[in-house]
């Protein structure tokens, strides 16, 4: 058994049908998601249902016949030693609120810590709004885990993205990059500390966002310490958003979430060439502007 099956509505702007009119769960009550492994859906707790390989959480083809996005579940406890320790020895990594232009030149926050780990033979550094992170070479304890995670659960992979959220972080409705850096979609992801929410989204082709509550679903899952969830499915990262958003009552705490890729130099090019490009043009256009002090 997967998620409930949801009442099928109207057309969407993406061409898919989406379900009527969803009313969004409030502040999500955390232990009651935390308890029952579920998601919220429309403010109504759906079932999930533990398959040899993990919990599914959302399984799409039940909203979008032939979709293969699903969200699965692990759990990780025997893993517990190895996470703890790769989040040490990563922690004099970090950035914190990383700054970037934006679109329209506008800046942008990142708002939480960040770090990213690969070997720089591997991948260029992390693509993320047409910026990039640079790479800091993977610690022993880190690849350990990697190893783990490779092992235990198959996932492709030879980078990891930490990601730190006080209670006021945040991290907003996006999709990630399913060319160029990620030869395989599924992204891997490994909660630890205090209990946040992940929602997903319907992605929104007018808006280029998070679908809304109007024209679309979205369901929200409580992240549980030393488990890992699983986006799988060729069609995840073009149907669906993720983020973890800022709730009214977040849990006072840390939480990290250290999400495994698979990156390849090679095909990340077209994208390191788009990187270099932008940055001689900002860096060009800020020689231009006079310098206003005496
Ligand atoms: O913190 C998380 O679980 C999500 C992180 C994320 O969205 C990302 O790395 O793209």
């Amino acid at each position: 058994m997967s998620v409930q099956a949801p009442v099928m509505g109207v057309m969407g702007v993406s061409g898919v049908a989406l379900a009527n009119p969803v009313t969004v769960a409030n502040p999500v009550k955390m232990d009651a998601v935390a308890a029952c492994g579920g998601g919220i859906e429309g403010g109504a707790i759906v079932s999930s249902a533990h398959t040899s390989s993990g919990v599914v959480l959302l399984d799409y083809a039940d909203v979008v016949p032939g979709s293969d996005a699903r969200l699965l579940e692990h759990d990780l406890s025997h893993m517990r030693a190895l996470i703890d320790s790769a989040i040490d020895s990563v922690q004099s990594f970090y950035v914190k609120n990383p700054t970037f232009i934006g679109h329209q030149g506008k800046e942008c926050t990142m708002h939480r810590r960040v770090c990213f780990l690969a070997d720089p033979q591997d991948t260029h550094g992390y693509f993320y709004s047409k910026q990039l992170m640079q790479t800091t070479p993977i610690t022993p304890e880190c690849v350990a885990l990697m190893e783990a995670v490779r092992t235990d659960f198959g996932v492709v992979c030879n980078g990891m993205l930490f990601n730190e959220y006080a209670p006021d972080s945040y991290i907003s409705d996006h999709r990630d990059a399913k060319d160029n850096a990620h030869k395989v979609h599924d992204v891997f992801a490994i909660n630890h500390g205090v209990s946040r929410v992940l929602r997903i989204k319907e992605y929104d082709y007018v808006t280029k966002s998070g679908c809304t509550k109007r024209n679309g679903r979205w369901w929200d899952f409580a992240t549980r310490e030393y488990t890992g969830l699983h986006m799988c499915g060729s069609d995840f990262q073009e149907l669906l958003t993720h983020g973890i958003p800022k709730m009214a009552a977040t849990p006072e705490g840390l939480r990290t979430s250290i999400t495994f890729r698979l990156h390849d130099k090679e095909r990340e090019s077209k994208q390191y060439n788009s990187y270099i490009k932008g940055k001689r043009k900002r860096e060009h256009a800020s020689a231009l502007v006079p310098d206003t002090q005496d």
